[in-house]
């Protein structure tokens, strides 16, 4: 294994302690393009410093814009604080227009308005160039680095459809986030996406009377999809309000109980076929149709293993 530079150790050291500038520091160099090699020894680095991310839970919130998902980010950061656990948490926005508003807890959506020195909270915002409100490619891997330095690493994504399946496949836990009767139901049954997320939110139930009942709708849907897929379990829907703060203490209450994955293995070949189809196309993919992460489990050494099939395609 190559040794860090000085600077990249310092960089590691920083980011370690909790400091801002240079995880920031560290996330540009994984965003931009061609960052392999850097990739490479940051990864390496981490992992023979013993921040593999192993006990780091990600939790994904995805609906449509204007649910709520960007407040209850806020009110769950609010309520963490409030606990002298040390734990900390990071906040990945891959939203655009994504507006964080703690009330005074977070402020501008690129910067939180937090102390200075509060560093038990992180938050960044992730454009989505490629896939709109999706998750693009570096995101994976801005994700896979502050889970090596986070307890929780949580991700706040736009967009009903594919792009719910794409967050919640990095998410250890995944909620959708619904408002009182949003025409929201209705629409994620259709496209199947209610066998996706492992729990839900219906925010905004300070609007009490529509809260209600489309909080007896959504179950009742749920209830009926157990019925007609067998080994299904009804999902925990949560009742949460920004404004009022029921909820909230309960939501990060069963957050907390979550496990993180044992293995990531599956994510990471999976990512890495993604990886490969968005740089070279189905012809990328085809080379490495049987590539698996029996190689090694750490991406790099699989993007190897993988450009090098791809080469040898090339030349024959
Ligand atoms: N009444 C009510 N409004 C809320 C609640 N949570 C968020 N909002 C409002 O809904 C709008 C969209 O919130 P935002 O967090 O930006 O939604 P996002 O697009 O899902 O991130 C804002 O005007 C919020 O003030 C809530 O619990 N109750
Ligand atoms: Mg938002």
């Amino acid at each position: 294994m190559k040794r860090p530079s000085a600077e990249l150790a310092e960089l590691i050291e920083g980011a370690r302690e909790g400091e801002k500038f240079p995880l920031a520091k560290l996330i540009s160099g994984l965003e931009r393009p061609d960052s392999f090699e850097f990739r490479k020894l940051l990864f390496e680095t981490l992992s023979s410093l013993g921040l593999d991310g192993k006990n780091s839970l990600t939790v994904g919130l995805t609906g449509t814009p204007g649910a709520g998902k960007s407040s209850l980010l806020g009110e769950l950061a609010s309520e963490f604080l409030k606990s002298d656990s040390g734990e900390t948490m990071a906040i990945v926005a891959v939203d655009p227009s994504s507006h964080i508003s703690g009330g005074s807890l977070l402020g501008d959506r690129t910067r939180l308005s937090l102390p200075a020195r509060e560093k038990r909270i992180y938050f960044r915002s992730q454009p989505s160039q490629l896939e709109l409100g999706g998750v693009n490619p570096y995101t994976y891997h801005v994700i896979r680095l502050l889970r090596r330095f986070f307890r929780y690493v949580f991700i706040e994504t736009v967009g009903i459809g594919q792009n719910e399946i794409e967050v919640s496949k990095l998410s250890d836990l995944s909620f959708l986030v619904l408002q009182p009767l949003g025409g929201d139901q209705v629409q994620f049954m259709k496209s199947g996406i209610m066998e996706v997320p492992d729990s839900f939110i219906l925010n905004k139930c300070d609007e009490t009377a529509l809260a209600n009942s489309s909080f007896h709708m959504l179950v009742t849907t749920l209830e009926f999809l157990k019925d007609v897929m067998p080994g299904k379990s009804v999902p925990p829907v949560f009742k949460t309000s920004t404004k009022t703060k029921q909820g909230i203490a309960e939501l990060l209450d069963f957050i907390r109980k979550a496990k993180p994955a044992p293995d990531r293995s599956e994510e990471t070949v999976l990512q890495l076929k993604k990886w490969i189809k968005n740089e070279y196309g189905n012809f990328g993919l085809r080379s490495i149709e049987s590539i698996s992460s029996d190689v090694s489990n750490e991406f790099e050494t699989l993007e190897e293993t993988a450009l090098r099939e791809i080469g040898k395609n090339l030349k024959s």
